[in-house]
């Protein structure tokens, strides 16, 4: 319901309370406890007695309504909004464990304790970025959807191109901004027999609007902010990106891992170059040069091809 309400004051006129009870077909005392709620969200809503309410601005928050303004009205994501949690992945894994269904979200506007692969932390800084992981029951088998880390990571390129920007995919789960920084990291997780998987959850974060960062990822790291130089509403790349999943998603369940290997390829950085490659179990360098039809990654050490299902690498 309030998600109606924000589209009906969205358009900036001002509107009667009278107006909104007919039009949503609730009473208008329900009209002022939504309203009321809507403040204390943060939306700053004037009202004058006789004339009804407008709304004067929108608080930078990522909640189901705010979202949902941006989102078809039949869009199947479900979003659940959290100011703080130690993990969306381990919320979002909770949730699949609890019979959530597919398209199920998990958004946090703070992480505690952010996880990157490996047990590395992810640094998830209160209100700056876009913490967010999704769950899909995919009809598929476990091998296609392995490639989903991909497929997301083609994803956050779009939804991202969206808003003027062009950033590059680095093998496995990165995407980097124009200047090679991290500018958005993915971490996926499956339960699965060997034929059919049961769930799939992936967790994608997003650098918006960090000013800076801690050492030592000041060194590495970069926020949408910090490239254009001014600040982004958070809401609507949400959206962005959860049209782009969708839309990816789609593609994969239909035709396969193959056309999306194409954006890939198009939009990888490492490709041709030298890297360091670290894996569980030792570390070489190495020319990239390819992505199979897998998505594990093709390199030539020493003249010879190996492929890689899993690892690091450094360009
Ligand atoms: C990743 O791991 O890049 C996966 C990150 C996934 C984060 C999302 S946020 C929503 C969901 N909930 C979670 O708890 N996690 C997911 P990996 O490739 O292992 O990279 C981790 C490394 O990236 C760290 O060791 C740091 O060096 C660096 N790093 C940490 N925080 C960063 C940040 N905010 N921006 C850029 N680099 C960061």
């Amino acid at each position: 319901m309030r998600k109606q309400i924000l589209r009906l004051l969205r358009t900036g006129e001002q509107i009667s309370g009278e107006a909104l009870s007919r039009e949503l077909g609730i009473s208008r005392a329900a009209i002022g406890k939504h309203i009321k709620a809507l403040r204390q969200a943060g939306y700053q809503i004037e009202a004058s007695p006789g004339c009804g309410y407008r709304l004067l601005s929108i608080p930078d928050i990522l909640s189901a309504e705010e979202i949902g303004c941006y989102l078809a009205a039949d869009t199947p994501w479900k979003i659940h909004y959290h100011a703080s949690l130690d993990s969306t992945n381990n919320e979002i894994r909770r949730l699949a464990e609890a019979d959530a269904p597919g398209f199920s979200v998990v958004i946090a506007e703070t992480q505690t304790a952010g996880q990157g692969r490996l047990d590395r932390t992810w640094h998830s800084a209160p209100q700056a970025g876009l913490w967010l992981s999704y769950l899909l029951r995919p009809k598929m088998p476990p091998q296609l959807a392995q490639t989903m880390t991909l497929t997301s990571a083609c994803a956050v390129v779009a939804a991202l191109s969206r808003f003027g920007f062009a950033c590059r995919i680095k093998w496995p789960n990165d995407v980097l901004g124009p200047d090679g920084r991290k500018l958005c990291g993915i971490k996926s997780e499956m339960r699965s027999t060997m034929d059919e998987v049961e769930w799939l959850l992936c967790g994608i974060g997003i650098n918006i609007n960090n000013l800076s960062f801690p050492e030592p990822l000041d060194q590495t790291a970069t926020s949408l902010r910090i490239l254009k130089g001014e600040p982004l509403p958070r809401a609507p790349l949400a959206a962005a990106l959860l049209e782009e999943l969708e839309r990816f998603y789609a593609v994969l369940c239909r035709e396969g891992f193959a056309p999306i290997r194409q954006l890939w390829l198009r939009d990888a950085v490492s490709l041709g170059q030298r890297v360091r490659v670290s894996n569980w179990h030792e570390q070489f360098y190495a020319i990239a040069q390819d992505l199979d039809e897998n998505g594990c990654l093709i390199v030539e050490r020493d003249g010879q091809r190996q492929i890689l299902s899993s690892g690091d690498i450094l360009l």
